[in-house]
């Protein structure tokens, strides 16, 4: 075997530099090789932005041909932005709409995004349809026939009543989500029309759990369905591995985590819609550095029968 010529000098140069290599490849350019650290925002983002600009955004999804986290099942379904398909809503004018949970999938409800634009306003909901909307980006004026409006900012929400006049406009640009569904009539129980914001709903104890709960409607008999809003932080989960009669529509609106549905595991990001059929089993863990928070709707006060 030649032994090999080398000068000891080149090995001694070899050994100083290699530390240097591994330390510039592990740091790179903004901090590690495979990993890049998290660029920090340098102005803070409006509420709930990240509905509308998601990390893995529909944009960077643009370079894997064929890719989507969406699926759709009998008893659930995952809709992710960068398989929203937008039209105009019939009847609204300036706006475009996803619908992402509709009765073809079985539910008795429709949820979807509406993008207001410039001059933009709502039609009214079918016949005995009642209508919440909650808005996540911009601002609109919802008016009522008696000429009360009122400005609806992120984080603030309305419920109409099935057969309420009404309108909602805008004047810049807007994302609302809407639920829909045909109401439920008891004798006797008026729902009545509602205006409200999240922060202003107090937190309501939830046994046993350790997420934080408000709902964004009464609790009593006239209304058929609510609205609740969960927030988990990093590392906390349903402590409930939850099969119910009821069905629920979700959007995530902060943070990121991992949602069981049946027996599939799902990552979940700002943005993310959930079809969650009767009896599905579910659950729900908070992963990664921020708050998670989502809307659910949840049909309630009805007989299932
Ligand atoms: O109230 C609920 O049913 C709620 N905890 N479900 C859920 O978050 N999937
Ligand atoms: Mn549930």
């Amino acid at each position: 075997m030649p032994i090999s010529k080398t000068p000891i000098s080149i090995y001694l140069l070899h050994a100083l530099l290699l530390p240097s290599v591994l330390l510039k490849c592990a740091l790179g350019e903004e901090g590690f090789c495979s990993a890049p650290l998290p660029q920090k925002d340098s102005k803070p983002q409006p509420l709930y932005w990240k509905v509308t600009n998601p990390t893995l955004s529909p944009t960077n999804l643009q370079d894997l041909p064929g890719f989507t986290r969406s699926v759709y099942r009998r008893d659930h379904a995952l809709i992710t932005p960068e398989s929203h398909v937008f039209s105009p809503i019939p009847d609204w004018i300036n706006t475009l709409g996803a619908y992402l949970i509709t009765p073809a999938m079985g539910s008795h409800f429709v949820m979807f995004l509406a993008k207001m634009q410039e001059n933009s306003k709502s039609a009214l909901p079918p016949q005995d349809v009642e209508r919440f909307l909650f808005v996540i980006q911009g601002s609109v004026i919802l008016s009522n026939g008696s000429a009360t409006s009122h400005r609806l900012l992120v984080d603030s929400y309305a419920y109409l009543p099935a057969n309420f006049d009404h309108s909602v406009e805008c004047h810049k640009s807007a994302t609302l989500v809407v639920f829909e569904r045909r109401y439920f009539n008891l004798e006797n129980q008026v729902p009545e029309h509602i205006v409200g914001s999240t922060d202003m709903q107090p937190l309501l104890e939830t046994p046993g759990e350790i997420f934080e709960l408000r709902k964004l409607l009464p609790t009593s008999a006239p209304y058929d369905f609510n609205i609740h809003i969960m927030d988990f932080q990093p590392g906390e989960y349903l402590n409930v591995k939850e099969v119910h009669y009821n069905q629920h529509g979700l959007l995530l609106l902060e943070g990121q985590g991992i949602y069981r549905l049946g027996d599939s595991w799902y990552p979940l990001q700002a943005g993310d819609a959930i079809w969650m059929a009767p009896f599905v089993p579910q659950w729900y863990a908070a992963l990664g550095k921020t708050r998670s928070r989502y809307l659910l709707y949840k049909d309630v006060n009805r007989n299932p029968l």
